[in-house]
């Protein structure tokens, strides 16, 4: 399966479709929608984790990698989804979690009850006097390792305590893992996404970090590109059809060029974050600024050259299971919702990558708003909300600070009706549906020309349509104005020129180069807009051009 021309649809199933009213999401569920993705035009989805786990981290927890959790539903269940998708054409590729186990892992267990092979299957360390073996600090707050009172030592969690990060030095590790995606290769999947797998290289000697959180000691690590390539090799490095996909945390653009270089023998192509971190203040989630638009242009630019230039292939994306919505983030969603979610999409899809759409983004879902911490069920923001009011901030600030940067922002049930909780689950949904859902549906934008439904599924279907979407080089434009990203895709028998607004007020530029024989193949502002020396884009204008050489 070639992964240039493709669109990858992000499926979150505890918050996707529940078929038996427990109020939470399964795989019959993502069955029964499948006509509805085949409408949307995606080639694929990605489900994220359903394997048995005690959902600490909503299945990012791994206890049994061979076995479907009984919540999602059953190995028949996915075997039907299997064979459905594939009657339509559409591909499933799973999450692979393999930075870490749950500690409810049998793998886990036996190492805690003195099992020395199982020991070496994670990171055990002694402690440093009283002190933890480091002074590195989880993803999810607090220090990175834990006290095994069993084993008189500590191990390491770069996520939640009941993470334990696996020992990828030791090859009997690295063994298991090839077998579970041998296993699920058998199962006739068609990809994989490798979660937070640049983290999985530790270094030789564990020490203090003095400047930072301890990322610097294990991203990208001293053997990361040896045990990509040994994975590749052992798995499904052979087979051409299979789509893979990194999660790169902090990475850097330098290993992203091996990471999905074509002749590297890794991975087919990666995701990386920086452009999601530009309204972070000081690189710090849990602190708010505006977003830095000269920065998110700048960011966009360099690796779009980069990896193009060192053939490299990016995911292009701005929504995930992690990430806040993107209308309400860096869009209007409520003065300009479905202009700026045009506008959004279009950007991205435009792009040089393969794009990802995380369900309901293609109806321009926003973010819910929860203003009481008893509506949040994540970790992560449980957590930061205790630590916020315990350096200081009131727990209306602290709230604040949530509300925006809460991974349960994108964990809200998809809205696929103006019925009883927006036709997700006739049971009480494990998190609440967003107030807005009569107004923002599947069931209305269907019938709506002008929906951001039915624009999205403009956007795939130009994809299809022109070469230069997928193939062409990247050229970027107008690199300081202060309201337009605008740049140029290119091959050599066609261009495409992609001029957007990324503010509420009016704006212009004037093109330096020639404007004869463009076409405008898309826009959102319901006008068939001519290219014009001077353009003047009206708040949230998106508009793309094609010419044929
Ligand atoms: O996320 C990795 C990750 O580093 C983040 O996106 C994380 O949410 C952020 O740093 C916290 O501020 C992946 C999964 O996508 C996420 O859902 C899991 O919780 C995490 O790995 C652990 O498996
Ligand atoms: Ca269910």
């Amino acid at each position: 399966m070639k992964f240039e021309n493709k669109v990858i649809y992000q499926i979150y199933p505890k918050s996707f479709y529940d078929t038996n009213n427990d109020g939470i999401g399964d795989l019959k569920g993502i069955t029964e929608k499948l006509d509805y993705l085949k409408y949307l035009g995606i080639d694929c989805i990605w489900i994220t984790p359903f394997f048995i786990s005690p959902q600490k981290d909503n299945g990012y927890d791994v206890a049994d990698y061979y076995n479907i959790d009984p919540v999602y539903g059953t190995m028949e269940d996915f075997e039907n989804l299997s064979k459905e998708a594939q009657k339509r054409g559409i591909g499933i590729m799973l999450d692979m979690v393999f930075n870490h186990t749950s500690t409810e892992h049998q793998w886990f267990k036996k190492a805690i009850s003195g099992d020395k092979k199982y020991e070496n299957f994670y990171i055990f360390k002694n402690g440093d006097g009283e002190n933890p073996p480091t002074n590195w600090v989880s993803k999810f707050g607090g220090n990175a390792w834990e006290y095994s009172k069993e084993l008189g030592m500590y191990y390491l969690h770069l996520f939640d305590k009941t993470q334990a990060d696996l020992n990828w030095e030791n090859p009997e590790v690295r063994e298991e893992i090839y077998k579970i995606v041998k296993f699920w290769m058998e199962k006739g999947v068609n990809g994989f996404r490798f979660d937070v797998v640049n983290l999985i290289s530790k270094p030789a000697v564990y020490e203090n970090d003095y400047i930072g959180d301890g990322r610097r000691f294990y991203t990208d690590g001293p053997k990361i590109h040896e045990f990509l390539k040994e994975l590749n090799k052992n798995t499904f490095g052979k087979d051409e059809d299979i789509i893979t996909v990194g999660e790169m945390s902090s990475t850097s653009m330098e290993n992203c060029f091996k990471y999905s270089g074509k002749d590297e023998n890794e991975l087919s192509m990666v995701f990386n974050f920086h452009h999601l971190k530009v309204d972070y203040k000081n690189k710090d989630k849990w602190a708010l600024q505006p977003f830095d638009f000269q920065e998110l242009k700048d960011i966009f630019n360099s690796w779009q050259v980069g990896m193009q230039e060192n053939n490299g292939w990016s995911a292009l994306f701005w929504c995930n299971h992690d990430q806040p919505r993107i209308v309400s983030r860096l869009g209007d969603d409520k003065n300009y919702w479905k202009k700026s979610a045009k506008m959004l999409g279009t950007v991205i899809h435009m792009l040089r990558g393969t794009p990802y759409i995380y369900q309901g983004e293609e109806i321009g879902m926003t973010n819910p708003y929860f203003d009481k911490i008893t509506q949040y069920r994540d970790v992560e923001s449980l957590n930061y909300f205790e630590i916020l009011k315990n350096k200081g901030l009131l727990s209306e600030e602290a709230m604040k600070i949530v509300m925006e940067r809460s991974r349960d922002n994108s964990r809200t049930p998809m809205q696929w009706n103006s019925n009883k909780n927006a036709g997700f689950t006739q049971g009480t949904p494990w998190i609440d549906v967003i107030y807005n859902y009569k107004d923002i549906n599947v069931e209305e934008q269907i019938k709506d020309e002008d929906s951001i439904l039915n624009y999205y599924r403009k956007l795939i279907e130009l994809r299809k349509k022109y070469e230069v979407i997928s193939l062409g080089k990247t050229i970027p434009l107008a690199e300081k104005h202060k309201n337009i990203y605008m740049y140029k895709r290119v091959t050599e028998k066609e261009e495409l020129l992609v001029i957007s607004n990324f503010y509420g007020v009016e704006t212009s530029i004037e093109l330096d180069f020639d404007i004869e024989e463009y076409e405008n193949i898309l826009n959102n502002n319901n006008e068939n807009t001519k290219l014009e020396k001077i353009m003047v884009l009206k708040p949230y204008d998106v508009m793309v051009f094609h010419k044929t050489k």
